[in-house]
């Protein structure tokens, strides 16, 4: 089939959706200048998951790992929203007018989907504009502008650690039952972005087909949900969303 008649198809699912739920990962950001985790030269090129990804490899090196993440600030400091991240926010805006449900799930800690206007935010994985304490309950939104190197907590001076979700850790118990609960109600479900092997975010994409709901994935390459979803596309997601969102 084409790619215009798949793009086509994927406009009308958009257009006939009444409840609408959508997953992203860090390919809707890559556009914006914001580097991926698993593609050639992409994150895991050049630095160890459980190194700077677990609580083990933080307790072990704190200021390793908070190097690591500054780098990763500085780089979402300056990206902006890209043309994927503003067509979700105007498809969200159209579909809440039309009195309809729209959730923006993202794995994504780059903040990028607020910026451009989205409102229904899930982070699965948190987000790098918060920090957390490593022994007590503080926790503080400090954007992506430059923090100390090693940021001490103000109340019991412990190390403070990004408030994101590392290998083997929780995901947020309120934001992951809410992303399950839309991906049960969907009529349509679109992933952008996303490699899908990370879990349990990845079975979500079953999970919303299973209950019964149309799928579409928009990825650069094939992925291990390009098989089980209804239209797959091909391309960079900055160019094909605009596309299907008119
Ligand atoms: C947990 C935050 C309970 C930090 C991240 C079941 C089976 C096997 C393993 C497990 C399992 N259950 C749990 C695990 C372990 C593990 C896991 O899934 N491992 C994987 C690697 C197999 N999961 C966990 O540990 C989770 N916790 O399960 O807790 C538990 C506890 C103990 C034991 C069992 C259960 C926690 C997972 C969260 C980890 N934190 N990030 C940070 O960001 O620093 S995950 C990290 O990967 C990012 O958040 C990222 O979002 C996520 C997924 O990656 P993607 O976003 O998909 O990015 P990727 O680079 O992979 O792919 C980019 C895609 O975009 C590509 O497909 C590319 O083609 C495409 N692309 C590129 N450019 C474009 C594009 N597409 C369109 N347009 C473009 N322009
Ligand atoms: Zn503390």
């Amino acid at each position: 089939m084409s790619d215009e008649t798949l793009i086509h198809r994927a406009m009308q699912l958009l257009a006939s959706a009444r409840r609408l739920a959508v997953l992203t990962g860090a390919g809707i950001s890559a556009e914006s200048g914001v580097p991926t985790f698993r593609e050639p030269g992409g994150l895991w090129d050049t630095a160890h998951v459980d190194k700077v990804a677990t609580a083990e490899g933080f307790a072990s090196d704190p200021p390793g790992v908070w190097r690591w993440y500054h780098q990763r600030r500085r780089e979402m400091a300056v990206a902006q929203p890209n043309a994927g991240h503003v067509a979700l926010a105007e498809l969200e805006r159209r579909i809440i007018a039309d009195g309809g449900e729209f959730t923006l799930i993202t794995q994504n800690v780059d903040g990028l989907h607020a910026e451009a206007g989205s409102r229904n935010v899930l982070r699965l994985h948190g987000s790098l504009a918060y920090v957390r304490c490593t022994r007590c309950d503080f926790g503080r939104r400090v954007g992506m502008g430059p923090i100390d190197d090693v940021p001490a907590c103000p109340q019991c001076d412990a190390h403070l650690r990004p408030d994101v979700v590392w290998f083997g850790e929780e995901l947020p118990a309120e934001a992951w039952q809410a992303a399950v609960g839309a991906c049960e109600r969907c009529d349509v479900f679109l992933a952008v972005g996303t490699s899908a092997i990370v879990q349990p975010a990845a079975a979500l994409i079953e999970l919303a087909i299973d209950a019964g709901a149309k799928a579409v994935e928009i990825n650069l390459a094939p992925t291990p949900a390009s098989e089980t979803v209804d239209i797959a596309l091909q391309g960079p997601a900055g160019e094909i969303l605009p596309q299907i969102v008119q």
